[in-house]
């Protein structure tokens, strides 16, 4: 089985490949914006092709494969994590970057058997680098193999974390509060790519230390995951337990001392769960 994971693997490389060239296309004409759960969450025409696109590349060739696709799941499909063989897609993650054509974009497909994430492929289509990591195999970009960093002391470190889209107040508070402690801490600096997936991926090369987000969907960073851990990185939750895809939280750090020290300064809360049944009307 393990050699049919390695082509499911090269047909998402290519099929990422080829959203990149649809989405660097699409960054010069067409940008128009649409929302989602709010006027902050946005989606563009280009998010839901990609979508379509890599689903019908992959049900041509694999049709029993599953899917969990950020735009699909907007569209009424349910978000749950079966066993089966199962893409997990965000055709383009950081879409708010797109529509402002800030420069980090990427193309982030995991592929989950029995639950776990089998190997990630993260595409930053306009640096065209593309991430690739599988279970077991180490982590690359463009083929060279990734390392993070070695860097203990968390006052060395820079930080990645987003603001994501949640404007309720309760939470911009909490997520001000975590910020100030780390500032304060404090550390090199805070930055933030506005794509998950990179924000992993810079984490996976040794560029930053640690990304933490609050807010995040199991598109954003199933791919990443993987990457971070198998260029010998680790991944918590935010309140130090095991990270759990489906929660909406993590942390993903070069090492166990630097989550922890960025873990003791954030002030947590729970977003509803990706795989949470839809409310009752
Ligand atoms: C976005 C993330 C970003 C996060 C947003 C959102 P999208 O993904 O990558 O880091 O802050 O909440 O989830 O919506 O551009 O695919």
């Amino acid at each position: 089985m393990a050699d049919a994971w390695q082509k499911v693997m090269d047909h998402a490389v290519a099929i990422a490949r080829k959203a990149g060239e649809v989405v660097r296309e699409a960054l010069s004409h067409d940008r128009s914006v649409m929302t989602k759960s709010s006027d902050v969450d946005l989606v563009t025409q280009t998010d839901q092709k990609v979508e379509r696109l890599i689903i019908q590349s992959v049900k041509e060739k694999f049709p029993t494969h599953r899917f969990i696709g950020e735009e699909s799941v907007a569209a009424g499909d349910t978000c749950v994590l079966t066993e089966d063989p199962t893409w997990i897609i965000d055709p383009i993650d950081g879409t708010t970057n797109f529509v402002h054509a800030f420069p980090f974009i990427a193309i982030s497909i995991g592929f989950s058997v029995n639950r776990q994430v089998e190997f990630g492929v993260v595409y930053s289509c306009l640096e065209d680098k593309m991430f690739t990591a599988r279970r077991g195999k180490g982590a690359f970009c463009n083929g060279e193999s990734l390392q993070v960093s070695e860097q203990t002391d968390v006052h060395r470190s820079i930080i990645a974390t987003e603001f994501g889209s949640n404007r309720d107040p309760e939470a911009v508070d909490r997520i001000f509060c975590s910020l100030n402690n780390i500032l304060s801490l404090p550390v090199h600096g805070v930055r933030g790519a506005g794509t998950a997936a990179i924000n992993m991926c810079l984490v996976a090369c040794g560029c930053i230390e640690a990304y933490y987000e609050i807010g995040i969907h199991v598109w954003d960073v199933a791919a990443g995951s993987l990457i971070v851990l198998e260029a010998g990185g680790v991944l918590m939750d935010i309140d130090g337990g095991d990270v759990d895809l489906m929660s909406r939280r993590i942390v993903a750090a070069n090492n166990r001392k630097i989550a922890e020290s960025i873990i003791n300064e954030i002030s947590a809360f729970s977003p509803t769960r990706d795989d949470a049944p839809p409310p009752d009307n």
